[in-house]
């Protein structure tokens, strides 16, 4: 498979640590992947569904304890505590290492360790990084298979070189108490032990695409971030590109998917999405922030998705498919879960593998059990998907979930003020009470699980990248979830936030006007288009009331800002400080 030294002598020295009884090298074929498949259906590992209705399909179910990303045992070890930050759990490098080779030695007695070598980007292309991870579970391999590219062509790209990421997946015993996900940033390191959830274990994706690769954007001069990546195109063919961060559960699936409204699709909008999740961002030779998508599929949450939120991800997922957690249809060997419709099925089998009744009230689908989908297979995928030199990005888009604080839209007054209002990102859980406000969490850019060095240093790092992008993105922040007094979402969202879009793209092309208020650029209510959303209640005034300005609300926000600062501590960028005391003066005003 390779002759790469550094791959073979890491290889050699993790062998002697898991002692597994076999090393099978996945080299990205047809065949291979169809014996795995066939050997994980036969072993338990998945099931296989119904191949007229979901052709290719499997059902997987993780251990009843182990169904998300565990924030509190992730770890950034790095040198030096303050490397890590106080966003960050962190350890010392050789005391993690200690306890972890203690953990992995003898992990893999009896078992298969597979050998999965893997690009973020497309196959050479200026952006892509390459990874190795070595796991025990074929449904690691198979979900890698379908999220990364992943075989001997990564390997031949690689060559000699020693530059790749190392990964070493065990499942052990599920072992919560010891489970541990750890990121050695200063060794291009990734350990991970005692899980089989997703988020834990394909090591490419947030572990990556994001902690790690964001600590060598740091170090090389570009963007990781936690963002979807969407082409808008108009009736005369052009397509502009947007990124969007918003915390996990925010709805970045269904805006990177989004059918625009009937009287848009009418005059020839449409929406292409590039990415769901991730976006490696680097400056161009045109002086443009250009963008790639690292995966190469969606590992998306299932409930929730539908014909009216996201037709596009449902029809993604109809072929080629890994289902995790989700509810079986015994009727048909097909699968369902909480919002896909209102008809559960009559004969069912839940998450954990027990019979379920929809009618007994419990959930038959884990909240966050998930797809993993081939990105190509869905419908709105863009033509630029694969594109090695990425797509260039004219609008850079913050939003969280907030009930009262932020407007439906807003831009930033320059790069540093954009870099602000990412960094005063939260999210906040809708309050049931009339006024009142629910509890914040602050996620600045999406990033607070995600970033693999010292949050004040990931700040400086975009202010610093401002100088270095002549034509940079405008920056926004979006809202969709503000409510009404009874606690309801006033904007409909999903489709119609096509129109706020709208009027984002036409600020970066310098057509629409705008009103100055303390926290940016707000629009004109009469240029949000409201045309067919009569029948859901919006009307001018209401748009109005969605671009409102509460200055005691956001001097209140402020405030919690300023704590979230502060406990970042001292590598906070002043710049970021004195936009804080400027915005905190210009509500007081
Ligand atoms: C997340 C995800 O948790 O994408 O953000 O899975
Ligand atoms: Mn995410």
């Amino acid at each position: 498979m390779t002759t790469n030294k550094a791959v073979l002598t890491w290889l050699e020295e993790m062998k002697a640590l898991v002692k597994p009884d076999k090393v099978v090298w996945i080299d990205g074929s047809k065949e291979q992947t169809e014996a795995l498949r066939a050997e994980a259906c036969a072993n338990g590992e998945l099931i296989k569904l119904n191949p007229e209705k979901l052709p290719n399909c499997y059902l997987h179910r993780t251990a009843v304890n182990d169904v998300a990303r565990v924030e509190n045992r992730t770890f950034i070890c790095t040198s030096k505590k303050e490397d890590a930050g106080a966003t960050n759990n962190w350890c010392d490098p050789k005391e993690m290492y200690d306890k972890l080779y203690k953990l992995y030695d003898g992990s893999m007695v009896g078992r298969t360790m597979y050998v999965i070598p893997y690009s973020m980007s497309v196959v050479g292309s200026p952006f892509a990084k390459i990874g190795i991870e070595l796991t025990d579970s074929i449904y690691v391999v198979l979900n890698m298979l379908i999220m990364t590219r992943a075989g001997q062509n990564v390997l031949d790209a690689l060559g000699d070189n020693p530059d790749f990421v190392k990964g070493l997946h065990a499942r052990k015993d599920i072992d919560e108490e010891n489970r541990y996900i750890v990121h050695f940033p200063e060794d291009n390191t990734i350990m991970s032990v005692n899980s089989g959830y997703g988020g834990n274990v394909l090591l490419g994706k947030k572990c990556f695409a994001l902690r790690i690769a964001s600590y060598l954007a740091h170090k090389e001069g570009w963007l990781a971030e936690h963002m979807l990546i969407l082409g808008l195109e108009n009736p005369q063919g052009e397509i502009r590109y947007i990124c969007a961060a918003f915390p996990s559960a925010c709805g970045k699936t269904n805006l990177a998917m989004l059918i625009p409204p009937e009287l848009y699709r009418k005059q020839g909008y449409k929406v292409w999405c590039v990415g769901d999740d991730i976006a490696w961002l680097r400056v161009g030779p045109d002086g443009r922030l250009w963008a790639v998508n690292p995966e190469n599929g969606f590992f998306g949450v299932a409930p929730g998705t539908n014909l009216k939120s996201n037709p596009n991800a449902l029809r993604t997922t109809e072929r080629d498919t890994i289902f995790t957690n989700v509810v079986l249809n015994t009727d048909d060997n097909t699968v369902w879960w909480e919002g896909l419709n209102k008809t559960p099925p009559v004969h069912a089998v839940n998450w954990k593998g027990e019979p379920w009744d929809a009618s007994s009230g419990e959930k038959g689908a884990h909240p966050n059990s998930r797809f993993t989908a081939v990105a190509e297979n869905c419908p709105c995928i863009s033509s630029e998907f694969n594109n090695p030199q990425g797509v260039p990005i004219d609008a850079i888009i913050f939003g969280g979930r907030r009930a009262k604080t932020a407007p439906l839209v807003y831009q930033s007054f320059d790069w540093n003020h954009g870099v602000f209002v990412g960094s005063a990102m939260a999210s906040e859980t809708t309050a049931a009470a009339a006024g009142a406000v629910g509890v914040v969490r602050r996620d600045p850019m999406a990033m607070l699980p995600f970033c693999g060095y010292n949050m004040g240093d990931y700040f400086a790092h975009w202010i610093q990248m401002g100088t270095k992008i002549p034509h940079a993105p405008k920056i926004f922040n979006v809202n969709w979830f503000r409510t009404d007094a009874e606690g309801h979402f006033i904007w409909p969202g999903f489709g119609d936030n096509m129109r706020v879009l709208l009027w984002i793209l036409a600020r970066c092309d310098g057509t629409a006007d705008a009103v100055e208020t303390p926290i940016g650029y707000l629009p004109v209510p009469e240029d949000i288009n409201i045309e067919g959303l009569e029948s859901e209640g919006i009307t001018v005034d209401v748009i109005r009331d969605l671009l409102s300005v509460d200055s005691s609300l956001w001097l209140e926000d402020a405030k919690g800002l300023r704590e979230f600062y502060n406990k970042i501590g001292d590598r906070m960028p002043k710049e970021l400080l004195d936009q804080l005391d400027a915005f905190e003066a210009r509500l007081k005003k």
